[in-house]
């Protein structure tokens, strides 16, 4: 029968050695655009789902930004106020941001942890480069905060 320190020191290991995929939310359940579509249609899906930033991925479905609102916003800002015209002429890819964590859905739980302390999501790759999902900050902190519950008393 294991000691109460290796039991312990198991269930610390548990979090440490989980995988990204196992908590990650999978690519099918993500909001996100492609960076050939409009500014318009980027538009209507971060207003859609509600999320303030989203996934850009290119044809191959590989990660190549993020997008928010701010960014289109800022885009179709000219001289003499919001050309709104440019909403429909612009493409994702020329307004994204390229500065976007990503990390292979093999990789362990502290590198994610450490990286969700800077972008509120990460994005997950498989070994071929293509987008599998999405790591969130709120599901970071659920699986930490279920680590010092169990933790708490020792
Ligand atoms: O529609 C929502 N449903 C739920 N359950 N929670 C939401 C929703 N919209 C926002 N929230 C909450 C979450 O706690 O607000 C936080 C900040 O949202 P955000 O950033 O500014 O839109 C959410 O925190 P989170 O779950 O840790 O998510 C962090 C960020 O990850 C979000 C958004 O940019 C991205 N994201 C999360 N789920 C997504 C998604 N992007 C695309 N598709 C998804 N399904």
């Amino acid at each position: 029968m294991p000691s109460l320190r290796e039991t312990r020191e198991s269930n610390n290991a548990e979090l440490f050695r989980t995988e990204t995929r196992k908590l990650m939310i999978p690519a099918a359940d993500v909001a996100c655009v492609n960076g050939h579509n409009s500014l318009e249609h980027a538009l209507l899906i971060l207003t859609q789902s509600g999320y303030t930033a989203i996934p850009v991925l290119d044809r191959s479905g590989a990660v190549k930004g993020v997008i928010n609102s701010t960014l289109i916003i800022k885009a179709i800002l000219g001289l003499s106020g919001y050309e709104v015209e440019k909403l429909s002429e612009k493409k994702v890819e020329e307004v994204m941001s390229v500065d976007v964590p990503k990390v292979k859905e093999s990789q362990l739980f502290l590198r994610p942890f450490e990286l969700s302390i800077t972008w509120p999501f990460l994005c997950v790759e498989d070994d071929a480069g293509k987008f599998v999902g999405i790591l969130t900050r709120r599901t970071i902190l659920a699986q930490l905060y279920q680590y010092f519950r169990r933790h708490r008393d020792e």
